[in-house]
C-alpha cells in the first residue's frame, strides 16, 4: 500500500478530496482516528494510504499552524487583501481591520492595490502609508502592460506551495485578479449592476482550489467579515505592528494609547513615526469594540 502526503481541499459529508503531488484522491478517515475524535479539516495536510488510483484512507493529520472556526479551515498561510484605489474608493479602516485579523490569526497579509489606472492624489497619499508597512505590496491596473505581467509572475511565485485566501469588499477586483493569476476564467467577473440584489449564501464550507500549478486558493466565506473585532480589547493593538512595537514604553502597562499621559504610541504619532491614518483606525476599532461591549450588557 503506498503512502502519500496531501492537502485536504474539500469535505463532502465525510468524504474528503485530497490533492497530492501526483493525483487527487477521494478519502475516508481511518476508523481509529474517528474514535480519537480527530476531525479532519479542509486545509489540513494529511498522510494517506492509497487503495487504488483515486481512492485512499487518511491515516494521520500533520500539525496545524492555525485554524479558523467559521468556516472551519486549517493552515491558511496567507491572505491576499485586495483594495481598489478608486471605485469603490479606498477604505483604510477596512484594510487596517483585515490586516489586524490576519496578524491575530497568524496569517501573512499580502496587500494588492487594484485599479491603479484610476489613482488620484488622495489615493496616492493613502497608498504611501501602506508602502511604509512591512508587508508585501503589489499594484496593478489590469492592463496588458509589461509591468502587470511581471507583477502577476511575482504574485504566482508568492502563492507557490501555500494556501491563500482572498479578501476585500465587493467590486475591488478579486475575481479579475484570480482570473489573471490563473490565466483563464477561474471565477466570474460581474459588472456593478449584475452584482446588485445577488443573494449570498454565507454558510458554505471552505473549499480549496489549485488556481495555478501548486498555488492553492481557499474560498473561505465568512472569514473576512468586514466588521471583524477580536475577542479581547488588547488584541487590537497587537494587530498594528507599529503600535505593538512601542507599547512597552508607555507609562501605564494597560495604556489604551488615547488619553493617557506619557504614551509612547501618541508620541510616535506626533513625531510622524506612526502614520496618523493608521492610528486613527486603531482608535476607531477600540471605540467600536467598547461600543459592542456596552451593547452586550444593555
Ligand atoms: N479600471 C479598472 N477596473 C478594474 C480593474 N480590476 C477590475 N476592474 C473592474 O472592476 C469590476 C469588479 O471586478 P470583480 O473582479 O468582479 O470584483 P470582485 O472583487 O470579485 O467583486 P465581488 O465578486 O462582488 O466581491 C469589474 O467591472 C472589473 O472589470 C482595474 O485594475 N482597473
Ligand atoms: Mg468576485
Ligand atoms: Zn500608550
Amino acid at each position: 500500500m503506498s503512502e502519500w502526503q496531501g492537502l485536504v481541499t474539500k469535505n463532502q459529508n465525510g468524504y474528503y478530496s485530497v490533492r497530492t503531488e501526483r493525483a487527487e484522491y477521494l478519502c475516508k478517515v481511518r476508523g481509529k482516528m474517528k474514535q480519537d475524535n480527530n476531525r479532519v479539516l479542509v486545509g489540513d495536510w494529511v498522510r494517506i494510504a492509497a487503495i487504488d488510483s483515486d481512492r485512499a484512507v487518511i491515516t494521520e493529520i500533520c500539525p496545524r499552524h492555525n485554524r479558523l472556526l467559521r468556516p472551519p479551515v486549517a493552515n491558511l498561510d496567507q491572505a491576499l487583501l485586495v483594495t481598489s484605489v478608486a471605485s469603490p474608493p479606498m477604505n483604510p479602516l477596512l484594510l487596517d481591520r483585515l490586516i489586524m485579523m490576519c496578524i491575530l490569526n497568524r496569517i501573512s497579509p499580502i496587500l494588492w492595490f487594484s485599479k491603479m489606472d484610476l489613482q488620484t492624489p488622495q489615493s496616492d497619499k493613502e497608498l504611501a502609508v501602506y508602502k511604509s508597512l512591512p508587508y508585501r505590496i503589489y499594484t496593478s491596473d489590469n492592463s496588458d502592460k509589461e509591468e502587470n505581467q511581471q507583477t502577476l509572475a511575482a504574485i504566482r511565485e508568492q502563492l507557490q506551495g501555500k494556501v491563500t485566501t482572498v479578501c476585500g469588499q465587493s467590486g475591488v477586483g478579486k475575481s479579475t485578479l484570480l482570473n489573471a493569476i490563473a490565466g483563464r476564467e477561474w471565477c466570474p467577473v460581474q459588472s456593478v449592476s449584475q452584482r446588485i440584489g445577488r443573494g449570498k449564501n454565507t454558510t458554505r464550507h471552505a473549499v480549496i482550489g489549485e488556481i495555478y500549478p501548486s498555488c492553492y486558493v481557499a474560498d473561505t466565506p465568512g472569514f473576512a467579515s468586514l466588521d471583524y473585532l477580536p475577542p479581547r480589547k488588547e488584541e487590537i493593538a497587537s494587530g498594528f505592528h507599529e503600535i505593538a512595537a512601542r507599547q512597552d514604553k508607555c507609562r501605564f502597562h494597560d495604556c489604551t494609547h488615547r488619553h493617557e499621559p506619557q504614551c509612547a504610541v501618541k508620541n510616535a504619532v506626533d513625531a510622524q513615526e506612526i502614520a496618523a491614518p493608521r492610528y486613527q483606525s486603531y482608535v476607531t476599532l477600540v471605540a467600536e469594540w467598547e461600543e459592542r461591549e456596552k451593547e452586550r450588557f444593555r
